[in-house]
């Protein structure tokens, strides 16, 4: 809680385990956390995420905020190796005390990647990290949810990713909050950027509205208005009190989802090996009783 670096690594190495002391660790510092502006930044792969968020790392640190950035990427875990490779200019950060950086690509044991991302954001939270950045891959239900818990959801496209404006448009994916188009010195930008406003027009109106800014990550342009916009976000919502609601309403769907995966699993175990369970399941597939019945029975030998 001292914001100490190795510390913090240690904590999360233990929660990435499944480590028993990791889970109490987390108990302990909770009552601590709640300080940290979550931002999760989303998109398809190679848009320039990281890039952006290596800028604006460098944009906290002008003003002596302390940052934590967590990768969550489970198909290409970035490894130190890949850190040091040209693609990701965190690199520069490393060796600056008040800047955290870790991936997480481990399922874990328990409780599966986005549990774990979770009780990684509330330890570097806990750490006394002003604003937490995280990145995850994808459009539409991404396999990761922890960007449930950003408190500003940032989708970051780049000109020609059509696909994800059409999955905002289609309603697979919840408008963000901010939306970047990223290497804006693409000839179609402006294109892009029409075909975005075109389908947040369509959308309902709500009293936040979405910002469409344009980036070059790389060299850093747009990276002010970036940080200026996740701001007024983050202001916009306490004002408006919708950041306690939205926090409040993704502790309890969490609090839910786990408790549905351990009930899951006892429900797994307990049945495990019990003739009069494969016998029950046999006749469902025999068409004797049909799978709603057979799960009541499940649940009435369980009780
Ligand atoms: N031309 C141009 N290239 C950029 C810009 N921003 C990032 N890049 C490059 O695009 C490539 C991908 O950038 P990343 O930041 O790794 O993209 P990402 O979205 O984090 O990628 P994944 O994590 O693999 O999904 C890198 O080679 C960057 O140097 C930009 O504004 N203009
Ligand atoms: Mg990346």
């Amino acid at each position: 809680m001292r914001g100490d670096k190795r510390a913090l690594a240690r904590g999360i190495t233990l929660v990435e385990n499944d480590d028993p002391a990791g889970w109490a660790l987390v108990r302990e510092i909770y009552p601590h956390t709640g300080r940290a502006r979550i931002a999760g930044f989303t998109g398809p792969p190679g848009v320039g995420k990281s890039t952006l968020i290596a800028s604006l790392v460098a944009h906290a640190r002008a003003t002596e905020r302390q940052v934590a950035v967590l990768s969550v990427d489970p198909s290409s875990p970035f490894t130190e190796g890949a850190l040091l490779g040209d693609r990701i200019r965190l690199v520069e950060h490393f060796l600056d005390e008040g800047v955290y950086i870790r991936s997480m690509a481990s399922r874990g044991a328990l409780g599966g990647l986005s549990e774990a991302t979770l009780q990684a954001v509330l330890l570097m939270d806990a750490s006394g990290k002003d604003d937490v950045l995280v990145e995850t891959v994808g459009v539409g239900q991404a396999e990761v949810d922890i960007i449930d818990h950003a408190d500003t959801v940032v989708l970051v496209l780049m000109p020609g990713s059509g696909d994800s404006v059409q999955a905002l448009k289609a309603g697979v994916m919840e408008i963000p909050d901010v939306i970047v188009v990223n290497k804006a010195n693409h000839p179609l930008t402006d294109t892009m950027m029409r075909e975005i406003r075109g389908v947040l027009a369509l959308g309902p109106v709500t009293d936040w509205k979405v910002p469409i800014l344009k980036t070059e990550a790389g060299e850093g342009k747009g990276v002010d208005e970036l940080a200026a916009a996740i701001d007024a976000h983050h202001e916009h919502i306490k004002q408006a009190g919708t950041l306690e609601e939205r926090r409040g309403r993704n502790l309890r769907n969490e609090v839910l989802g786990l408790a549905a995966v351990r009930l899951r699993r006892q429900l797994e175990r307990s049945l495990e090996g019990d003739p009069a369970v494969q016998e029950l399941l046999e006749r469902v597939v025999r068409r004797e009783v049909d799978p709603a019945s057979a799960a009541e029975e499940l649940l009435r030998w369980r009780n």
